[in-house]
């Protein structure tokens, strides 16, 4: 341990920790703009200078170490004149159009400039405008960029993905695509975790709520909606609900009140797509082919792309399956079209996703089997959400819970974890144990695949079957994990990979918290969920035993096949 004075306080520190996170442990807030714990912490933006006895000059908090003895002060006048400055410097270069940022009130820059007390700026404004695609689902507003580098950090270190770099010299440095490549060309898998690490709007989803709002104000469409298992553990979050008002039945009163016609379920697809990837699981175990085992879980499109550009010849090995909202999307288009007596034409579906892969991924061509043009119409991130029941007034506090609607509406504890990593993998063995076996185990009996970590391997007896598992989430994880793979150090049977670390539940859809990582406290309320559901298993939803019964005959069938699965590789 080592002893320091910080503003007067004296405070033992481990050895080896920032005066950051000395000063915080002492309740001391040091502001800052560009650390992100153990991510980046290059003290880049200037705004964590604090002032040392018998120093020279101010050092950063951020990466200076403690040493037994300093004397440091947060709030001095020459550090008090010198943050004001740095922040009036970055204000310089930034837009400061606040008014119809998307990040107004959740950004990091502007409570630092409020705080401060800054109602002028002495200097220059240079701000940079550069082109880009406003169609793609992931927009960069280069004027709003304030060069912290964390968005280079987290698709580097995380994501192993190198999508953005530093780019201009001398006062035009900013920070671009890297190699000078155009974002459609940089083999971006849109998982959105540069997003969710902004401290600005400088990145954001391409806002799809009007195409929406279109669709709800016009007669002839039937306008259906469907929420994806993380979104209810994360939706209150900026809406000042606490953990348990904000229910998935208030968020179906809420989705009533913007104007949709059917509330129902991803999970519902989720439990869908357990039965069809279980069953391709054990058939593909049965022929033993080495093009197709092991096989990963396809239901993450963030992945998907990743795995398309990154390793294109391991494609054979992804599940076919389609992922469960665009199952839900198909379903939705032709079963519950049918049920209304209607066209699949009139039927408008929206998904709501914690995520922006999901963009790209309903505007593939291979996502219209129904013959639509999109099975599924547009998928909004829970931002988008939040941002359309602010749009409309809608208070969430003053709205009672509503039971979904039937019978897409229905699902099992099963659906309900896929929004956590591990969820696919566990649902997927309780049913593909009872697929195998013709009965269940119970059913936490395959819970050893959950958990934050990483990279996780289990084993499991499936009868005479012995099935190896690994879980892995976050893109450079999976990088690992494949080469790990190819050089013959793993060997394993059945893969989950989530692009977002945590899973969605950390999904770059989610809402922001600046500096905070909450998927694993989402993930629990996902595990409660499904602790008290009155089904826990995919192959118990009557809605899906109906759906088969009525319509698709069995898993894999031709039907299935031409709904549910997909070819990669189209
Ligand atoms: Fe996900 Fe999925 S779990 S991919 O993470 O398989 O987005 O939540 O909706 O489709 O069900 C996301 C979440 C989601 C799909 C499901
Ligand atoms: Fe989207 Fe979830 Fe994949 Fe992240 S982990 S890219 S949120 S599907």
């Amino acid at each position: 341990m080592v002893t320091l004075t910080i503003d007067r306080k004296v405070i033992e520190a481990a050895e080896g920790m920032t005066i950051l996170d000395a000063a915080r442990s002492a309740d001391i807030e040091i502001p800052h703009l560009c650390y992100l714990k153990d991510l980046n912490e290059i003290g880049a933006c200037r705004v964590c200078m604090v002032e040392m006895d018998g120093a020279s000059k101010l050092i950063t908090a951020c990466n200076t170490i403690v040493q037994d003895g300093m004397v440091i002060h947060t709030n001095s006048p020459k550090v008090r004149e010198t943050r004001r400055t740095n922040v009036e410097l970055i204000l310089s270069q930034h837009d400061c159009e606040c008014a119809w940022c998307v990040r107004s009130g959740n950004c990091a820059l502007q409570t630092l400039a409020n705080d401060l007390n800054i109602n002028t700026l002495p200097y220059e404004k240079q701000v940079k405008y550069s082109p880009w695609n406003r169609f793609f689902p992931l927009i960069r507003e280069s004027n709003k960029c304030i060069k912290c580098m964390r968005c280079i950090q987290v698709c580097d270190k995380i994501q192993n993905l190198q999508v953005w770099d530093v780019a201009g010299t001398g006062s035009r440095t900013t920070v671009n695509v890297s190699l000078n490549r155009r974002i459609e060309e940089a083999d971006c898998s849109l998982c959105g975790q540069c997003i969710t690490h902004c401290p600005v709007g400088a990145l954001h989803e391409r806002d799809d709520t009007q195409k929406v709002f279109q669709a709800l104000k016009d007669p002839d469409q039937i306008t259906v909606v469907q929420m994806a298992p993380a979104v209810r553990a994360a939706w209150g979050e900026e809406l000042g609900l606490s953990r348990d008002e904000a229910t998935v039945e208030r968020m179906a009163a809420a989705l009533r009140a913007i104007g949709f016609d059917y509330v129902f379920d991803t999970d519902f697809g989720a439990d869908l797509t357990i039965m069809e990837e279980g069953s391709e699981l054990l058939e593909r175990l049965k022929k033993g082919d080495a093009k197709t085992l092991p096989m990963f879980t396809s239901c993450c499109p963030g992945w998907i792309r990743f795995m398309k550009s990154q390793f294109p010849e391991m494609v054979s090995h992804l599940s076919t399956s389609k992922s469960p909202h665009q199952m839900f999307g198909a379903v939705a288009k032709t079963y519950f079209a049918q049920m209304l007596g209607v066209d699949a034409s009139r039927i408008f579906v929206v998904s709501i996703m914690p995520c922006v892969a999901k963009k790209s991924e309903c505007d593939l061509p291979t996502m219209d089997d129904v013959g639509t043009g999109k099975d599924v119409n547009v998928v909004l991130t829970t931002r988008e959400l939040i941002r359309m029941l602010r749009a409309d007034h809608i208070n969430v506090h003053h709205l009672k819970d509503e039971a979904l609607d039937s019978p897409l509406g229905t699902a099992t504890g099963a659906g309900v974890i896929f929004g956590a990593t591990g969820g696919v993998m566990e649902a997927a063995l309780r049913s593909a144990h009872y697929l195998a076996l013709h009965e269940n185990a119970p059913a936490d009996a395959f819970k050893a695949v959950r958990g934050g970590k990483g990279w996780k391997e289990s084993t499991f007896q499936l009868g005479d079957t012995t099935l190896r598992t690994a879980v892995v989430s976050g893109l450079g994880n999976a990088r690992k994990l494949i080469e790990a793979l190819k050089n013959q150090e793993v060997s394993y049977d059945f893969i989950e990979v989530m692009a977002c670390p945590g899973g969605c539940a950390g999904g770059g859809g989610q809402p922001i918290h600046d500096g905070q990582e909450l998927a694993e406290v989402r993930s629990d309320t996902l595990y409660d969920l499904d602790q008290h559901a009155a089904l826990r298993y995919s192959h118990e939803n009557p809605s899906i035993l109906k759906l088969y019964e009525d319509f698709f005959g069995e898993p894999l069938s031709p039907l299935a096949e031409k709904l549910l699965h997909t070819d990669h590789e189209a």
